[in-house]
């Protein structure tokens, strides 16, 4: 699979968001200068299948919420489209939300701060 799109990058803000960025594609698959207008990115869990969400627009990000991110296996792609409404293959990330598994630091400080005479 040819992926065009350089560089796809995913952050973790929340439980429920994920912000997706990429480099702008100012090529065509031939190395010649392309004017892309938009950028078609989609969403799928990565178990069933299943699209999440879709977005298209000509930003170079998508900050995009959704409550079923909060753990499991999403697959992400982008194409970039041009002024023609060719689109170039997917650029594919394939993120893994784990569930948090890590229990919290111990309390410090214990102390008793008054005891009752009765
Ligand atoms: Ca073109």
């Amino acid at each position: 699979m040819l992926n065009i799109i350089a560089v796809l990058m995913l952050s973790f803000l929340a439980d429920t968001t994920l912000l997706i960025s990429w480099d702008p594609v100012r090529v065509d698959i031939n190395g010649d200068p392309e004017v892309v207008v938009a950028y078609e990115t989609k969403i799928y869990n990565n178990t069933t299948g299943e699209l999440v969400s879709s977005n298209t627009d000509s930003s170079t990000e998508w900050s995009v919420t959704s409550n079923s991110f909060a753990a499991g296996e999403w697959k992400i792609e982008v194409r970039a489209i041009d002024a023609s409404g060719n689109k170039s293959d997917p650029a594919v990330l394939v993120y893994i939300n784990a569930a948090d598994l890590v229990p919290p630091a111990v309390p410090e400080s214990l102390k008793v701060l008054k005891k009752s005479d009765t």
